[in-house]
């Protein structure tokens, strides 16, 4: 466990940001702006919103199709030939690189919408040439066309390439639907690249860690620099340590670090047969005859295998297409002397390899060349935990496929969320934890329902309360990797009630009156449809008789079925929707309150019309000197109104700063008298001061627009509290 893995994903050393850091706009100043035809609500993607991608995968000929790519792994094309005949290894490096952005702080990045297309990741320095082997599978993905999305492809591929290499793989599940524009997604600030001579994220000796929600160690690495920390190769200690940080930011704990990297590196080599000035730009940055392709070489040195990816060259066992125990073998047999690659990167080598212990060389299988160890390779065996780890492994192979597979399975099925949510005929039947898996729940007739809600409403619990509560259970869901949510309850585990956001005392006294009444109803449902009591209680009270059609059905996750560690990074440092803020962060707060709405996926006016409608309703946390009425612009809390809106954009009111509060919290004054009416925070001033927000806080705020005001909020906050439904479809 690493103890930066709670810290808030806007707290790093310090400085301050913008929201995306540095963008595509940045990097690539002259590149086509297509997405001025993506504004006006118009969709880029040409499939349409009536697609049903679930219905075209399960319509694939999944046998054919696997029988295609098996064919492909030995398929040498002369535009870039296989090493050694076999583009497994290849494929594996573009599978682990797709699933290898995940990261657990906003369960952003991963394989599961197919970025790697895209800028930035189509030409971060670490995806070298994997613009080549996503244009080797393009056939296949022609003849497959809407039957199998990209994004499912890429990873399809890498279990193929394991399995035709006689590796050991777990299961598949299909369902990644493909996007059409690149993620707008924090991937750092830094303006260069790793290979331009960036700092490295992690320095001790400068208090600097890893900022969160980041994974990897330097811009545009998927994880750590292979040649030591900031290429340093005697830094054994810190080469462990950034991959101890970088792989548990991917979820992975030591034992799944090392099968992982051991086994990938059973298979396949390294480039670095040229210097690096040998090939050209980025594929973002290239020529348009260059028709998306990057780092060109000459196609006469790419015949020789004069390749240069990384820089390092060689492979790391003597059979690199065939699965093994011969990485262990070699690591433990051989003391490894660090070298120079031919293209300058420090690698290591064993000390008088027996000839039988030599690598083929990539183009010809009867000369022999030394095989080699990265830096973070030797990690596996410098450093005392994984080398413990190693050592079983070495002696295990039973044990290194389980691992292995299991690992591989995780990495790459890790941001797809429940696991109702693959498809296809090799998903494996067991339930694995980092699924959070949730038993099936029972749907209440519509009489408990109603009877259900009537009690809560006579418990004495008020409105505010049940819709916090609500709202903390929900709301913990994240549309980037699809966990957390109201279903399987898990928000009455001490774990999350106690998360400071809750207000865990209130909180804890909600959940018990729902508990004690509801009967046989899953404390899940019990949760939101007592949210949905409350809000219809409030619509009531506002004149506005409208129903709260939120499914029911949910499940109750046991405790064996939950794993606390890894949802502490689903914990809220900023909920604009209950005006909670724990601590400042470099971003500033009004930024969070979009990414949170970014996770939730949400629009424009379904944030704004859920936090007025919250504010209305008393929903704020009590963390501030205010208590619960901080941003609670209405003189009637409690009772589904716009009166925040028409109170934030109330002329008669002039709004001053706290200065104590460090520009985070401000007063409300009536501006002919100067008594103070309101007390707010930047999340709430910002749809008065932003001029996209204050357009659409102002129709929330329009006499006529009532009815509508009550519509929406009540369609915005079903949306949330289904957000998981997963399971119904
Ligand atoms: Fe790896 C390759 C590093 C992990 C799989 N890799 C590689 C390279 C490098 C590396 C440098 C070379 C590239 C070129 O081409 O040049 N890795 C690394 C690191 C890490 C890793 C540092 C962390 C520690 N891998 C990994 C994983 C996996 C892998 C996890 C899976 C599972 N790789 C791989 C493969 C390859 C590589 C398969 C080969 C490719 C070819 O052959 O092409």
């Amino acid at each position: 466990k690493t103890g930066e893995m709670s810290g808030c994903p806007f707290h790093g050393d310090g400085g301050t940001r913008h929201l995306l850091g540095r963008t595509n706009r940045d990097w690539w100043p002259d590149q086509l702006q297509v997405d001025i035809l993506q504004t006006e609500g118009r969709n880029p993607d040409p499939m349409g919103p009536d697609f049903d991608y679930c219905e075209a995968f399960n319509a694939l000929d999944y046998k054919a199709l696997k029988d295609d790519l098996t064919a492909l792994m030995t398929d040498s094309q002369e535009w870039w030939p296989a090493d050694y005949g076999h583009y497994g290894p290849f494929f594996i490096r573009m599978a682990w690189h797709a699933a290898g952005t995940y990261r657990t702080g906003d369960g952003r990045g991963g394989a599961s919408s197919g970025q790697q297309r895209f800028a930035p990741l189509n030409s971060w320095p670490d995806n070298g040439n994997l613009d080549k082997a996503r244009r080797l599978l393009w056939p296949i993905k022609q003849k497959y066309g809407k039957h199998i999305s990209w994004a499912d492809l890429f990873i399809l591929t890498g279990n193929v390439a394991i399995e035709s290499m006689g590796g050991p793989v777990f299961g598949f599940g299909g369902g990644r639907k493909d996007v059409f524009e690149p993620e707008l997604v924090y991937w750092g600030s830094e303006e260069k690249w790793v290979n331009e001579g960036v700092a490295t994220r992690i320095i001790p000796d400068e208090g600097k860690a890893l900022e969160n929600p980041l994974a990897a160690i330097q811009m545009g690495l998927i994880y750590v620099n292979p040649e030591g920390p900031g290429g340093n190769p005697h830094d054994a200690e810190g080469m462990a340590r950034d991959m101890r940080e970088t792989f548990a930011r991917m979820a992975m704990n030591d034992e799944e670090t090392v099968a992982l990297t051991a086994g990938g590196h059973a298979f396949g080599k390294c480039h670095g047969a040229a210097p690096s000035d040998t090939f050209g730009s980025a594929p973002e940055g290239e020529g348009l005859h260059r028709m998306g392709f990057g780092w060109l070489t000459d196609p006469e040195e790419i015949g020789k295998g004069h390749i240069t990816t990384s820089g390092i060259e060689g492979a790391w066992t003597p059979n690199p297409t065939q699965w093994g125990n011969d990485y262990f073998r070699l690591l433990f047999k051989y003391d490894y002397e660090l070298v120079q690659s031919p293209a300058g990167a420090n690698q290591w080598t064993p000390v008088n390899p027996d000839p039988e212990d030599m690598a083929p060389d990539a183009r010809d299988p009867n000369k022999k060349v030394p095989t080699i160890m990265t830096t973070a390779d030797m990690a596996l065996k410098r450093d005392p935990e994984y080398r413990k780890i190693s050592e079983r492994f070495l002696n295990d192979q039973t044990a290194l496929d389980d691992a292995f597979a299991r690992a591989w399975f995780k990495l790459t099925h890790r941001d797809m969320g429940p696991k109702v949510r693959y498809l296809g005929p090799e998903v494996p039947s067991e339930d694995l934890i980092w699924q959070d898996p949730i038993p099936a729940g029972t749907k209440p007739s519509d009489s408990a329902v109603s009877e259900f809600k009537q009690k809560v409403l006579d418990s004495g619990l008020s409105v505010s309360e049940l819709v916090k509560a609500a709202w903390a259970s929900a709301s913990t869901y994240r549309n980037s990797d699809h966990r957390g949510g109201a279903n399987g309850a898990h928000i009455r585990f001490d774990a999350i009630r106690n998360w400071k956001v809750n207000d865990p005392e209130e909180l804890g006294r909600v959940l018990a009156k729902l508990d004690e009444l509801r009967g046989d109803m899953s404390m899940a449902d019990a949760i939101v449809l007592g949210g949905a009591a409350a809000v219809e209680k409030a619509a009531r009270d506002g004149g506005f008789d409208i129903k709260v059609d939120v499914t029911t059905g949910r499940g109750d996750a046991t405790e064996d079925q939950f794993d606390a560690e890894s949802w502490e990074p689903l914990e809220p440092f900023a909920d604009g929707f209950r005006n909670y803020l724990k601590t400042k962060a470099e971003v500033k707060t009004e930024d969070m309150l979009v990414d949170r709405a970014h996770l939730l996926g949400l629009s424009m006016p379904e944030m704004t019309v859920l936090l007025g409608g919250m504010r209305a309703l008393g929903a704020v946390s009590k963390h501030t000197q205010h208590g619960n009425s901080i941003g609670v612009l209405t003189d009637r809390p409690g009772v589904l109104s716009n009166d925040f809106f028409v109170n934030l954009l109330e002329m008669g009111t002039v709004w001053e700063v706290v200065e104590e509060s460090g520009d985070e919290e401000f007063v409300g004054k009536c501006r002919l008298k100067g008594d103070v009416k309101w007390h707010a925070t930047r999340t709430d001033l910002v749809f008065g001061s932003n001029s996209q927000l204050r357009a659409v806080a102002e129709v929330y705020a329009e006499n006529g627009n009532e009815q509508k005001f009550a519509e929406d909020f009540v369609k915005a906050w079903i949306k949330v509290m289904d957000a998981d439904r997963f399971d119904i479809g």
